[in-house]
Protein backbone atom coordinates (compact mmCIF):
# COMPACT_ATOMS: atom_id res chain seq x y z
CA UNK A 1 0.00 0.00 0.00
CA UNK A 2 1.64 3.44 -0.68
CA UNK A 3 1.23 6.72 0.93
CA UNK A 4 0.15 10.03 -0.22
CA UNK A 5 3.69 11.15 -0.46
CA UNK A 6 5.47 7.97 -1.52
CA UNK A 7 6.34 9.44 -5.30
CA UNK A 8 8.04 12.39 -3.66
CA UNK A 9 12.31 11.22 -3.29
CA UNK A 10 13.53 12.18 -0.16
CA UNK A 11 15.41 15.45 0.10
CA UNK A 12 19.22 14.88 -1.15
CA UNK A 13 22.13 16.73 0.94
CA UNK A 14 23.99 18.12 -1.13
CA UNK A 15 27.57 19.25 -0.74
CA UNK A 16 29.09 22.08 -1.99
CA UNK A 17 32.49 22.98 -1.44
CA UNK A 18 33.12 26.61 -1.98
CA UNK A 19 36.81 27.86 -3.05
CA UNK A 20 38.34 30.59 -2.11
CA UNK A 21 39.14 33.48 -4.53
CA UNK A 22 42.95 34.31 -4.07
CA UNK A 23 42.19 37.78 -4.86
CA UNK A 24 40.54 38.22 -1.81
CA UNK A 25 41.92 38.47 1.10
CA UNK A 26 39.52 40.11 3.24
CA UNK A 27 37.85 36.51 2.71
CA UNK A 28 40.66 35.35 3.47
CA UNK A 29 41.25 37.13 6.97
CA UNK A 30 38.06 35.83 8.04
CA UNK A 31 38.56 32.34 7.05
CA UNK A 32 41.56 32.09 8.97
CA UNK A 33 40.06 33.45 12.01
CA UNK A 34 37.32 30.87 11.47
CA UNK A 35 39.52 28.11 10.50
CA UNK A 36 40.97 28.45 14.40
CA UNK A 37 37.17 27.30 15.31
CA UNK A 38 37.71 24.17 12.92
CA UNK A 39 38.63 22.86 10.21
CA UNK A 40 35.51 23.50 7.78
CA UNK A 41 33.05 26.49 8.23
CA UNK A 42 29.53 26.06 7.18
CA UNK A 43 28.41 28.76 5.05
CA UNK A 44 24.01 28.25 4.72
CA UNK A 45 22.18 25.75 4.97
CA UNK A 46 19.66 25.68 1.89
CA UNK A 47 16.02 24.13 1.33
CA UNK A 48 14.04 24.30 -2.14
CA UNK A 49 11.51 21.76 -0.94
CA UNK A 50 13.32 19.17 -2.87
CA UNK A 51 17.34 19.16 -2.04
CA UNK A 52 19.03 20.36 0.70
CA UNK A 53 22.04 22.27 -0.12
CA UNK A 54 24.53 22.47 3.02
CA UNK A 55 27.35 24.90 1.70
CA UNK A 56 30.63 24.45 3.19
CA UNK A 57 33.79 26.04 3.01
CA UNK A 58 36.80 23.66 2.92
CA UNK A 59 39.85 25.38 4.46
CA UNK A 60 42.42 22.84 2.94
CA UNK A 61 45.42 23.46 3.67
CA UNK A 62 45.70 25.47 6.46
CA UNK A 63 49.25 26.79 6.22
CA UNK A 64 48.02 28.73 3.53
CA UNK A 65 46.57 31.59 5.76
CA UNK A 66 49.96 31.80 8.03
CA UNK A 67 50.06 35.16 8.44
CA UNK A 68 50.72 37.76 5.63
CA UNK A 69 49.42 34.63 3.70
CA UNK A 70 53.05 33.82 3.48
CA UNK A 71 53.95 30.13 3.74
CA UNK A 72 57.24 29.41 5.97
CA UNK A 73 58.80 26.51 4.54
CA UNK A 74 61.91 24.72 5.32
CA UNK A 75 64.17 24.87 2.83
CA UNK A 76 67.61 24.13 1.30
CA UNK A 77 69.56 27.81 0.16
CA UNK A 78 72.71 28.19 -1.53
CA UNK A 79 73.54 31.69 -0.10
CA UNK A 80 76.94 31.86 -1.61
CA UNK A 81 78.96 29.93 -3.91
CA UNK A 82 80.94 27.25 -2.39
CA UNK A 83 79.24 26.90 0.69
CA UNK A 84 77.11 23.82 1.78
CA UNK A 85 73.31 24.22 1.45
CA UNK A 86 71.52 26.16 4.51
CA UNK A 87 68.78 24.40 5.78
CA UNK A 88 66.69 26.95 7.19
CA UNK A 89 62.79 28.62 7.05
CA UNK A 90 61.75 30.89 4.04
CA UNK A 91 59.01 32.85 2.98
CA UNK A 92 57.10 31.54 0.02
CA UNK A 93 54.39 33.38 -1.44
CA UNK A 94 50.55 31.98 -2.90
CA UNK A 95 50.68 31.19 -6.69
CA UNK A 96 49.98 34.26 -8.60
CA UNK A 97 48.10 33.33 -11.94
CA UNK A 98 49.22 30.45 -13.68
CA UNK A 99 51.14 28.85 -10.62
CA UNK A 100 50.04 25.83 -8.19
CA UNK A 101 51.32 25.23 -4.54
CA UNK A 102 53.31 21.90 -4.58
CA UNK A 103 53.95 20.15 -1.73
CA UNK A 104 57.18 18.35 -2.77
CA UNK A 105 57.20 14.67 -1.90
CA UNK A 106 60.68 13.89 -3.33
CA UNK A 107 63.76 15.17 -5.10
CA UNK A 108 66.66 13.49 -6.26
CA UNK A 109 70.09 14.30 -5.89
CA UNK A 110 71.57 15.28 -9.17
CA UNK A 111 74.86 16.42 -10.56
CA UNK A 112 73.59 19.87 -12.36
CA UNK A 113 72.62 21.33 -8.46
CA UNK A 114 76.27 20.59 -7.68
CA UNK A 115 77.09 22.63 -10.55
CA UNK A 116 75.64 25.38 -9.41
CA UNK A 117 77.15 24.96 -5.62
CA UNK A 118 80.53 24.54 -7.57
CA UNK A 119 79.94 27.66 -10.06
CA UNK A 120 80.78 25.66 -12.53
CA UNK A 121 77.51 26.71 -14.11
CA UNK A 122 76.22 30.22 -13.42
CA UNK A 123 72.77 31.12 -11.66
CA UNK A 124 71.54 33.65 -9.76
CA UNK A 125 72.11 33.69 -5.87
CA UNK A 126 70.48 33.50 -3.09
CA UNK A 127 68.95 30.38 -4.61
CA UNK A 128 67.03 27.15 -3.47
CA UNK A 129 68.45 24.26 -5.75
CA UNK A 130 66.30 21.16 -6.64
CA UNK A 131 65.04 20.43 -10.72
CA UNK A 132 64.01 16.63 -10.32
CA UNK A 133 61.41 16.70 -8.16
CA UNK A 134 57.69 15.06 -7.91
CA UNK A 135 54.79 16.31 -5.61
CA UNK A 136 50.92 17.28 -4.93
CA UNK A 137 49.19 19.97 -5.64
CA UNK A 138 47.48 21.80 -2.60
CA UNK A 139 46.69 24.88 -4.29
CA UNK A 140 46.09 26.71 -7.26
CA UNK A 141 46.59 30.14 -8.58
CA UNK A 142 43.90 32.48 -10.83
CA UNK A 143 43.26 30.65 -13.97
CA UNK A 144 44.91 27.53 -13.93
CA UNK A 145 43.27 24.86 -16.16
CA UNK A 146 46.71 22.28 -16.40
CA UNK A 147 46.45 20.61 -12.69
CA UNK A 148 43.53 20.35 -9.92
CA UNK A 149 44.13 20.30 -6.04
CA UNK A 150 45.29 16.59 -4.90
CA UNK A 151 46.96 15.91 -8.26
CA UNK A 152 50.71 14.04 -7.98
CA UNK A 153 52.75 15.83 -10.29
CA UNK A 154 55.60 15.51 -11.74
CA UNK A 155 58.19 18.47 -11.94
CA UNK A 156 59.76 20.43 -14.90
CA UNK A 157 62.53 22.00 -14.93
CA UNK A 158 61.44 24.01 -18.04
CA UNK A 159 57.80 24.71 -17.83
CA UNK A 160 57.12 25.77 -21.25
CA UNK A 161 55.35 29.19 -22.07
CA UNK A 162 53.46 27.54 -25.37
CA UNK A 163 53.73 30.53 -27.27
CA UNK A 164 57.61 31.21 -27.98
CA UNK A 165 59.23 30.25 -31.35
CA UNK A 166 61.11 26.89 -30.02
CA UNK A 167 57.38 25.96 -28.35
CA UNK A 168 55.72 26.84 -31.20
CA UNK A 169 58.32 24.65 -33.43
CA UNK A 170 57.67 21.56 -30.56
CA UNK A 171 61.28 22.19 -29.00
CA UNK A 172 59.44 23.48 -25.71
CA UNK A 173 62.47 21.48 -24.16
CA UNK A 174 64.07 24.76 -25.05
CA UNK A 175 61.41 27.51 -24.45
CA UNK A 176 62.52 31.02 -25.17
CA UNK A 177 60.74 32.71 -22.09
CA UNK A 178 61.67 30.28 -20.04
CA UNK A 179 65.51 30.89 -20.44
CA UNK A 180 64.80 34.47 -20.69
CA UNK A 181 63.52 34.11 -17.22
CA UNK A 182 65.94 31.97 -15.86
CA UNK A 183 66.01 31.08 -11.94
CA UNK A 184 63.14 33.23 -11.87
CA UNK A 185 58.90 32.81 -12.23
CA UNK A 186 57.66 33.81 -15.93
CA UNK A 187 56.95 36.82 -15.00
CA UNK A 188 60.92 38.18 -13.81
CA UNK A 189 60.00 37.91 -10.07
CA UNK A 190 60.29 35.41 -7.18
CA UNK A 191 58.27 33.85 -4.76
CA UNK A 192 60.83 33.13 -2.45
CA UNK A 193 61.92 35.50 0.37
CA UNK A 194 63.56 35.83 3.51
CA UNK A 195 64.12 38.61 5.72
CA UNK A 196 63.57 40.74 2.62
CA UNK A 197 65.80 39.23 0.23
CA UNK A 198 64.74 37.49 -3.21
CA UNK A 199 65.43 33.69 -3.36
CA UNK A 200 65.95 32.69 -6.88
CA UNK A 201 63.79 29.37 -8.30
CA UNK A 202 66.03 26.61 -9.89
CA UNK A 203 64.87 25.47 -13.07
CA UNK A 204 61.37 27.31 -11.66
CA UNK A 205 60.77 23.95 -9.45
CA UNK A 206 63.25 24.84 -6.21
CA UNK A 207 62.08 21.54 -4.82
CA UNK A 208 64.89 21.29 -2.32
CA UNK A 209 62.03 22.89 -0.18
CA UNK A 210 58.85 21.41 1.48
CA UNK A 211 56.89 23.35 -0.47
CA UNK A 212 56.90 24.91 -4.09
CA UNK A 213 55.50 27.64 -6.05
CA UNK A 214 55.47 26.57 -10.07
CA UNK A 215 54.06 27.39 -13.08
CA UNK A 216 51.52 25.34 -14.46
CA UNK A 217 53.02 24.27 -17.34
CA UNK A 218 55.75 23.09 -15.07
CA UNK A 219 53.73 20.32 -13.93
CA UNK A 220 52.92 16.57 -15.19
CA UNK A 221 50.03 15.59 -13.30
CA UNK A 222 50.55 11.59 -13.05
CA UNK A 223 48.10 8.62 -11.17
CA UNK A 224 48.19 8.59 -7.63
CA UNK A 225 49.57 4.73 -7.57
CA UNK A 226 53.51 6.08 -8.80
CA UNK A 227 55.86 6.37 -6.35
CA UNK A 228 56.93 9.79 -5.27
CA UNK A 229 60.54 8.79 -5.48
CA UNK A 230 60.20 7.70 -9.55
CA UNK A 231 58.15 9.90 -9.93
CA UNK A 232 60.79 12.73 -9.47
CA UNK A 233 63.23 10.80 -11.11
CA UNK A 234 61.26 11.13 -14.20
CA UNK A 235 60.98 14.78 -13.91
CA UNK A 236 64.99 14.49 -14.43
CA UNK A 237 67.30 12.36 -15.24
CA UNK A 238 65.07 9.40 -16.79
CA UNK A 239 63.30 11.85 -19.62
CA UNK A 240 67.35 13.27 -19.79
CA UNK A 241 68.90 10.56 -20.59
CA UNK A 242 66.32 8.23 -22.11
CA UNK A 243 65.13 10.74 -24.35
CA UNK A 244 68.67 11.80 -25.10
CA UNK A 245 68.73 8.02 -26.65
CA UNK A 246 65.90 7.78 -28.34
CA UNK A 247 64.90 11.64 -28.99
CA UNK A 248 68.01 13.37 -29.23
CA UNK A 249 69.93 10.96 -31.04
CA UNK A 250 67.16 8.22 -32.44
CA UNK A 251 69.26 5.50 -31.82
CA UNK A 252 68.80 2.45 -34.66
CA UNK A 253 68.21 -0.89 -33.48
CA UNK A 254 71.52 -3.23 -33.82
CA UNK A 255 73.81 -0.29 -33.72
CA UNK A 256 76.69 -0.10 -31.30
CA UNK A 257 76.88 3.04 -28.26
CA UNK A 258 79.02 3.89 -26.42
CA UNK A 259 78.08 5.86 -22.86
CA UNK A 260 80.33 8.01 -20.68
CA UNK A 261 79.59 8.62 -17.22
CA UNK A 262 76.96 6.20 -15.96
CA UNK A 263 75.41 7.60 -12.78
CA UNK A 264 71.84 8.91 -12.61
CA UNK A 265 71.45 10.55 -16.20
CA UNK A 266 73.84 7.96 -17.87
CA UNK A 267 72.08 5.01 -16.60
CA UNK A 268 69.12 6.11 -18.12
CA UNK A 269 70.91 6.63 -21.52
CA UNK A 270 71.62 3.06 -20.95
CA UNK A 271 68.28 2.19 -20.55
CA UNK A 272 67.61 4.27 -23.46
CA UNK A 273 69.91 2.79 -25.64
CA UNK A 274 68.29 -0.86 -24.41
CA UNK A 275 64.63 0.60 -25.10
CA UNK A 276 65.81 0.91 -28.83
CA UNK A 277 67.14 -2.42 -29.51
CA UNK A 278 70.93 -1.10 -29.43
CA UNK A 279 73.75 -4.28 -30.45
CA UNK A 280 76.19 -3.28 -28.03
CA UNK A 281 76.03 -0.82 -24.99
CA UNK A 282 79.32 0.08 -23.76
CA UNK A 283 79.27 1.51 -20.66
CA UNK A 284 82.49 4.00 -19.67
CA UNK A 285 83.09 5.25 -16.15
CA UNK A 286 86.22 5.89 -14.01
CA UNK A 287 84.55 3.81 -10.66
CA UNK A 288 84.46 -0.24 -11.17
CA UNK A 289 81.43 -0.12 -9.03
CA UNK A 290 79.26 2.35 -11.20
CA UNK A 291 80.48 -0.21 -14.28
CA UNK A 292 79.15 -2.80 -12.95
CA UNK A 293 76.17 -1.21 -11.88
CA UNK A 294 75.37 -0.30 -15.19
CA UNK A 295 75.57 -3.73 -16.36
CA UNK A 296 72.16 -4.29 -14.57
CA UNK A 297 70.79 -1.76 -16.80
CA UNK A 298 71.54 -2.50 -20.50
CA UNK A 299 75.06 -2.01 -20.54
CA UNK A 300 76.52 -5.29 -22.62
CA UNK A 301 80.75 -3.86 -22.27
CA UNK A 302 82.47 -1.99 -19.81
CA UNK A 303 85.61 0.36 -20.13
CA UNK A 304 87.09 2.07 -16.87
CA UNK A 305 88.61 5.27 -18.19
CA UNK A 306 90.76 5.34 -15.02
CA UNK A 307 93.37 2.57 -15.98
CA UNK A 308 92.62 2.71 -19.74
CA UNK A 309 92.22 5.17 -22.74
CA UNK A 310 88.61 4.80 -23.14
CA UNK A 311 88.79 5.57 -27.20
CA UNK A 312 91.21 2.71 -27.69
CA UNK A 313 88.92 0.56 -26.03
CA UNK A 314 85.83 1.60 -27.53
CA UNK A 315 87.10 0.97 -30.66
CA UNK A 316 88.68 -2.34 -30.09
CA UNK A 317 85.35 -3.63 -28.71
CA UNK A 318 83.85 -2.48 -31.84
CA UNK A 319 86.12 -4.10 -34.57
CA UNK A 320 88.35 -1.07 -34.83
CA UNK A 321 85.26 1.71 -36.45
CA UNK A 322 84.12 3.00 -32.90
CA UNK A 323 80.83 3.18 -32.08
CA UNK A 324 77.71 4.79 -34.14
CA UNK A 325 76.43 6.39 -31.20
CA UNK A 326 78.18 7.79 -28.54
CA UNK A 327 77.03 10.49 -25.29
CA UNK A 328 79.07 11.91 -23.03
CA UNK A 329 76.97 12.60 -19.94
CA UNK A 330 79.40 14.12 -17.02
CA UNK A 331 80.39 17.06 -18.68
CA UNK A 332 84.07 18.47 -19.41
CA UNK A 333 85.94 19.71 -22.24
CA UNK A 334 88.17 16.46 -22.13
CA UNK A 335 84.95 13.37 -22.03
CA UNK A 336 83.33 15.42 -24.86
CA UNK A 337 86.40 15.39 -27.06
CA UNK A 338 86.63 12.08 -26.13
CA UNK A 339 82.80 10.92 -27.14
CA UNK A 340 83.49 12.86 -30.41
CA UNK A 341 87.24 10.46 -30.73
CA UNK A 342 85.36 7.19 -29.99
CA UNK A 343 82.57 7.61 -32.63
CA UNK A 344 82.47 5.77 -36.03
CA UNK A 345 81.72 6.90 -39.65
CA UNK A 346 79.03 8.73 -39.83
CA UNK A 347 78.49 8.69 -35.56
CA UNK A 348 76.18 10.54 -33.79
CA UNK A 349 77.96 12.34 -30.86
CA UNK A 350 75.71 13.20 -28.34
CA UNK A 351 76.24 15.76 -25.10
CA UNK A 352 74.54 16.22 -22.31
CA UNK A 353 76.79 17.24 -19.50
CA UNK A 354 77.39 20.72 -19.79
CA UNK A 355 81.47 21.50 -19.28
CA UNK A 356 82.23 23.94 -16.32
CA UNK A 357 81.97 27.39 -17.48
CA UNK A 358 84.66 28.38 -20.40
CA UNK A 359 85.86 25.18 -20.88
CA UNK A 360 85.84 23.80 -24.01
CA UNK A 361 86.44 20.35 -26.55
CA UNK A 362 89.23 20.26 -29.36
CA UNK A 363 87.23 18.37 -31.73
CA UNK A 364 89.44 17.36 -35.40
CA UNK A 365 87.80 19.71 -37.90
CA UNK A 366 88.97 17.30 -41.12
CA UNK A 367 87.86 13.83 -39.31
CA UNK A 368 84.20 15.75 -39.01
CA UNK A 369 84.14 16.53 -42.23
CA UNK A 370 85.88 13.71 -43.99
CA UNK A 371 84.12 11.11 -41.57
CA UNK A 372 80.42 12.91 -41.46
CA UNK A 373 80.00 13.05 -37.74
CA UNK A 374 77.17 14.50 -35.91
CA UNK A 375 78.27 16.36 -33.04
CA UNK A 376 74.50 17.74 -31.52
CA UNK A 377 73.70 18.64 -27.44
CA UNK A 378 70.76 17.45 -26.27
CA UNK A 379 69.00 19.27 -23.24
CA UNK A 380 66.08 17.72 -21.26
CA UNK A 381 66.64 14.69 -23.52
CA UNK A 382 64.93 17.27 -26.60
CA UNK A 383 61.55 15.70 -24.66
CA UNK A 384 58.61 17.95 -24.48
CA UNK A 385 57.51 17.45 -20.69
CA UNK A 386 53.90 17.25 -21.09
CA UNK A 387 53.84 14.86 -23.69
CA UNK A 388 57.10 12.58 -23.21
CA UNK A 389 56.92 12.42 -19.38
CA UNK A 390 53.88 10.26 -19.20
CA UNK A 391 55.66 7.51 -21.76
CA UNK A 392 58.30 7.27 -19.50
CA UNK A 393 55.77 6.61 -16.55
CA UNK A 394 54.20 4.15 -18.85
CA UNK A 395 57.33 2.42 -19.55
CA UNK A 396 58.11 2.29 -15.82
CA UNK A 397 55.04 0.91 -15.00
CA UNK A 398 55.39 -1.74 -18.01
CA UNK A 399 58.43 -2.60 -16.49
CA UNK A 400 60.72 -1.52 -19.34
CA UNK A 401 62.01 0.88 -17.44
CA UNK A 402 63.99 0.24 -14.39
CA UNK A 403 63.69 2.80 -12.16
CA UNK A 404 63.23 0.42 -8.80
CA UNK A 405 67.07 -0.29 -8.98
CA UNK A 406 68.06 3.54 -9.85
CA UNK A 407 66.82 4.97 -6.59
CA UNK A 408 69.23 3.64 -4.05
CA UNK A 409 69.65 5.97 -0.89
CA UNK A 410 67.19 8.00 0.69
CA UNK A 411 67.57 11.36 2.76
CA UNK A 412 65.57 13.56 4.49
CA UNK A 413 66.31 17.42 3.40
CA UNK A 414 68.15 17.97 6.47
CA UNK A 415 71.06 15.52 5.23
CA UNK A 416 70.89 17.19 2.02
CA UNK A 417 74.97 18.17 2.07
CA UNK A 418 75.45 14.42 3.05
CA UNK A 419 73.47 13.32 -0.08
CA UNK A 420 76.16 15.49 -1.85
CA UNK A 421 79.12 14.16 -0.56
CA UNK A 422 77.65 10.66 -1.02
CA UNK A 423 77.89 11.90 -5.05
CA UNK A 424 80.86 13.68 -4.78
CA UNK A 425 82.19 9.89 -3.59
CA UNK A 426 80.89 8.23 -6.23
CA UNK A 427 78.42 6.19 -4.51
CA UNK A 428 76.18 3.69 -7.02
CA UNK A 429 72.85 4.98 -8.20
CA UNK A 430 70.17 7.54 -7.61
CA UNK A 431 69.87 9.25 -4.18
CA UNK A 432 66.25 10.84 -3.21
CA UNK A 433 65.09 13.16 -0.83
CA UNK A 434 61.57 11.81 0.87
CA UNK A 435 59.56 14.80 2.51
CA UNK A 436 56.87 13.85 5.09
N1 LIG B 1 85.21 9.49 -17.68
C1 LIG B 1 84.12 8.71 -17.52
N2 LIG B 1 83.22 8.87 -16.51
C2 LIG B 1 83.46 9.85 -15.64
C3 LIG B 1 84.58 10.70 -15.73
C4 LIG B 1 85.48 10.48 -16.82
N3 LIG B 1 86.55 11.23 -16.98
N4 LIG B 1 84.56 11.56 -14.69
C5 LIG B 1 83.46 11.26 -13.96
N5 LIG B 1 82.80 10.23 -14.52
C6 LIG B 1 81.57 9.58 -14.08
C7 LIG B 1 81.40 9.53 -12.58
O1 LIG B 1 82.12 8.49 -11.97
C8 LIG B 1 79.89 9.30 -12.48
O2 LIG B 1 79.56 7.95 -12.47
C9 LIG B 1 79.35 9.96 -13.75
O3 LIG B 1 80.48 10.32 -14.53
C10 LIG B 1 78.53 11.20 -13.45
O4 LIG B 1 77.37 10.79 -12.78
P1 LIG B 1 76.66 11.63 -11.61
O5 LIG B 1 75.62 10.74 -11.01
O6 LIG B 1 77.67 12.23 -10.74
O7 LIG B 1 75.96 12.81 -12.42
P2 LIG B 1 74.47 12.91 -13.00
O8 LIG B 1 74.18 11.71 -13.80
O9 LIG B 1 73.54 13.27 -11.88
O10 LIG B 1 74.58 14.23 -13.93
C11 LIG B 1 75.31 14.20 -15.09
C12 LIG B 1 75.06 15.48 -15.92
C13 LIG B 1 75.80 15.25 -17.23
C14 LIG B 1 73.60 15.62 -16.23
C15 LIG B 1 75.52 16.74 -15.16
O11 LIG B 1 76.81 16.57 -14.69
C16 LIG B 1 75.51 17.97 -16.09
O12 LIG B 1 76.42 18.23 -16.86
N6 LIG B 1 74.44 18.76 -15.98
C17 LIG B 1 74.30 19.95 -16.78
C18 LIG B 1 73.35 19.68 -17.88
C19 LIG B 1 71.97 19.93 -17.44
O13 LIG B 1 71.69 20.90 -16.77
N7 LIG B 1 71.08 19.01 -17.77
C20 LIG B 1 69.73 19.13 -17.38
C21 LIG B 1 69.50 18.79 -15.93
S1 LIG B 1 70.26 17.33 -15.43
ZN1 LIG C 1 69.21 16.82 -13.34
Amino acid sequence: MTTPHSDTPPPRILLAKLGLDGHDRGVKVIARALRDAGMAVLFGVFYNGGDLLLAWWSLGCCACFEEGFVLKVKAAVLWEVGQPLDICEVDLDEPKAGEVLVKVGSAGICRSDRHFMHGDAPIAIPVVLGHEGAGTVVQTGPGVTLAEEGDRVILSFVPACGRCRSCLEGHSNLCDLHGATGANMLDGTTRLHADGTDIHHMGKVACFAEYAVIPETGVVPVGNDLPLDKAAMIGCSVTTGVGAALYSAEIKAGSTVAVIGCGGVGLNVIMGAALANAGQIIAVDIREAQLEFAMRFGATHMVNAADQDPVRQVRELTGGRGADYTFEVFGSGDTTKAAYDMAAKRGIVTVVGIAPWGQEAAINAVDLVRNEKTLRGSYYGSARSRTDMPVMVDLYQSGKLNLDDLVVRHYTLDQINEAYADLDNGEIGRGAIMFD
